[in-house]
């Protein structure tokens, strides 16, 4: 086969950063463009699946010889222009593509086509991923776009470090060290900072593309003003230089108060000044915006977590969130850049059902009659970014109301990739399960004469189809640390993967998902990936039930969110477990119905109803709902004690099946990545149990029954 990528060079992407290069020693390289990027993916990809060398070729004007594979654009090539109808390639956007098989004469050969670089750049990686999984690549007549426009990273993995490298494999709190992109103020030697690029943001920058993903805020959302900086402001316009060919823009995290911070001193306001309205606070934002942009001209904009967590916000100056956003956005928008406006928002000391908070404080301003007859006072370029549960990245969380409960402002959803909650680097976890849960949930919602939508799952929400938003987002909490494999655990790989592949395409089913991914990395032969599809498709599953099941929420220790700690009560109670689990003599859970907290008010009216009632609640959400007597009758006859206490040796019992059945794999997978996940699997295990026996042994303090001993003892 030939690889024909006509002009790949042709279009040269802005790069701002004159002296950007690559470390001495490099295996990676920097490619101008997309083409180019694609031009090096085919050659490297066919050469790796082949086991040969692929001849390339970027000439214009030319036979294409049998077997070969063409990319580009109508505009850089004249082989697109000739072989890709143009009717079809309408239909596929900016980004989308198309894949197809020619025939001419005795030569047959594929075209990969669309209207963008960046477009075909994702239509080879498609391409690719067909190889790799064994399936056919003749007669293809394939048409791709993605139905979610902002897919998008959040990086704050240097809270917790799950995925660096250090010795201990978790890291510090706060710690900078492992964090996947070395700026001034990193651990790594200075040399190695930006403009210098290492090899593993090119390996970050490809995986990304590879799944479609298109955006990054690369600081955490505990914003540091170091960001806005003149010096950070370089390093991150040479980063964004590296991934632009990669389609993948960048955004900052910042402060709603940054405008005080004396480090910008003598453009600095006081906080008299931070009015949202006023001249100064938004003249002050457009400048940063401006610098920015004059280094990143396709800069994002800003993620902002605002008067959440003790972050500072409009709040604190007597403005609500609507103040505080729409004063940002309106500094951006003459710059077309984006506020991506957090809604983790909670207060014990307010509500003392903290699950209530987002909705109370964002619902009144998307309902807000404006003056010029619209409804919903968040400007066009707000997203409000919101988590899939109304909690904090549970394992298994009813969805957030405000998903359909806001109607007139542009969403974001946000899932978390990097596991702080679901096993962290050791346990393997495969989320796409449960993504594919809260993606196909129904909301339920109605419109404005109370009538049922009829595309009204959370999925519809977020891609526009349900309230007919023009914009749409979907955010993902990377997973990225500076372990050689990148995210710690090789399996925690399937989840950067599978939020890309949901993120492109959510309606997409996770096991699909997951057999491509183990097709790709481990194996092709059907037996070792039916077996190792088979682990991860219950392993989310699992999780649940020896942490946290039937919907009993947050028993993490304080802090690491690793280990379980039932009884602890510390500073307040909004993030104490006994406050969530609520474990008394009559039973265990938080009453949340009309009864209790009445936040299932928050649904529209079949779930409000549905999650209000004990009996109509669906078992696994029983206890985010309920105060669940111990004797409580379950769906299958078991009382709710036994039932419970069945949930958690299931769970561990899975550990043990999965990590003898990649026991059972090991002649047929790569030795070292083997051995690597099964002292994972090892230690995944030992903690499971742990879940499993600080929990019962807890809960039977309040029960006062036997542990039931048919399922087996506990350990
Ligand atoms: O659950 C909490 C995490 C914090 C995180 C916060 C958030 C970045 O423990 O590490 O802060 O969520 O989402 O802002």
């Amino acid at each position: 086969t030939t690889v024909i990528v006509q002009n790949a060079g042709k279009n040269p992407v802005h790069r701002h950063t004159r002296d950007l290069r690559m470390e001495p020693g490099s295996r990676e390289h920097l490619v101008a463009t997309s083409l180019e990027a694609a031009k090096d993916e085919l050659a490297r990809g066919l050469e790796g699946l082949l086991g040969r060398e692929v001849p390339v070729s970027t000439k214009p004007g030319q036979r294409v010889p049998d077997g070969a594979v063409v990319v580009g654009t109508p505009e850089t090539s004249q082989l697109v222009r000739r072989h890709a109808p143009s009717e079809e390639l309408r239909t596929v956007g900016d980004e989308g593509y198309l894949i197809r098989s020619v025939s001419r004469g005795r030569h047959d050969f594929t075209v990969i086509a669309a209207n963008t670089e960046i477009g075909a750049l994702y239509g080879t990686f498609a391409f690719l991923r067909r190889m790799q999984t064994q399936q056919p690549i003749t007669g293809l007549d394939v048409t791709e776009k993605p139905r979610i426009a902002n897919r998008h990273l959040n990086y704050w993995e240097t809270e917790r470090l799950y995925a660096g490298n250090d010795a201990t494999g978790t890291g510090g709190l706060n710690g900078e060290n492992g964090a996947v992109f070395n700026f001034a103020a990193t651990g790594e030697s200075a040399d190695r900072n930006l403009p210098v690029i290492l090899d593993r943001y090119l390996v970050v920058a490809r995986a990304l593309a590879s799944v479609g993903v298109n955006g990054i805020t690369i600081n955490n959302v505990n914003a540091d003003n170091a960001y806005l900086t003149r010096e950070y402001v370089e390093q991150t316009a040479a980063l964004a230089d590296a991934l632009r060919p990669y389609g993948i823009r960048v955004a900052l995290s910042v402060k709603y108060t940054a405008p005080t911070d004396e480090r910008f001193a003598p453009d600095t306001l006081t906080e008299d000044q931070l009015d949202p309205y006023g001249a100064e606070f938004r003249d002050w934002w457009h400048r940063k915006a401006e610098h920015i942009r004059d280094a990143i001209p396709d800069f994002t904009g800003f993620t902002v977590k605002a008067n959440s967590e003790g972050q500072p916000g409009p709040q604190d100056f007597g403005y609500d969130h609507g103040d505080g956003a729409n004063g940002i956005a309106a500094a951006l928008a003459p710059l077309g850049m984006t506020v991506y406006w957090r809604t983790f928002v909670y207060n014990a000391d307010v509500d003392d059902d903290r699950l209530k908070r987002a909705y109370l404080e964002f619902g009144h301003i998307d309902d807000e009659p404006q003056d010029d007859g619209s409804t919903g006072r968040f400007a066009d370029n707000v997203f409000l970014q919101t988590k899939n549960g109304p909690l904090d990245f549970q394992a298994r969380e009813p969805f957030n109301p405000m998903f359909g409960r806001l109607e007139n402002t542009n969403q974001a959803l946000e899932l978390q990739i990097t596991q702080e909650y679901t096993g962290q680097n050791t346990m393997l976890c495969y989320l796409g399960p449960m993504w594919q849960e809260v993606l196909r949930t129904d909301t339920y919602t109605t419109d404005e004469h109370g009538e049922l939508l009829d595309d009204r799952l959370v999925g519809h929400i977020v891609d526009g189809t349900a309230q007919g938003h023009p914009d749409t987002a979907i955010v993902g909490v990377a997973n990225l640390g500076n372990a050689d494999n990148l995210t710690g655990h090789h399996f925690s790989q399937a989840n950067l993967f599978a939020f890309g592949r949901l993120a492109w395409d959510w309606t997409l089913d996770s096991e699909r998902i997951a057999t491509d991914w183990v097709r790709m990395t481990w194996s092709n032969d059907d037996r070792i990936v039916d077996t190792i599809v088979r682990m991860m498709m219950g392993s989310w599953e699992a999780l649940v039930s020896y942490q946290t099941p039937l919907g009993v929420a947050h028993q993490f220790a304080d802090g690491e969110h690793y280990e379980p700690y039932p009884s602890q009560w510390f500073m307040k109670d909004d993030w104490s477990p006994v406050y969530y689990n609520k474990a008394d003599s009559a039973g265990l859970g938080y009453d949340r119905s009309p009864t209790g907290s009445d936040f299932t008010a928050q649904y529209f009216p079949t779930l409000a109803e549905r999650y209000g009632d004990i009996e109509s609640t669906p078992e696994n959400l029983l206890m985010w709902f309920h105060h669940v007597p111990w004797d409580h009758r379950m769906d299958n006859g078991r009382i709710f004690w036994e039932e419970l206490v069945y949930r958690y040796q299931m769970g561990v019992q899975y550990v043990t099946w999965m990590r003898e059945t990649w026991d059972s794999l090991k002649p047929s997978l790569d030795a070292r990545r083997w051995a690597e996940v099964r002292d994972k699997l090892v230690q995944h295990e030992i903690d499971a149990a742990d879940w499993r026996d600080t929990n019962v042994e807890y809960w039977q303090e309040f029960s006062g029954r036997e542990i039931p001993v048919d399922d087996g003892p506990l350990s």
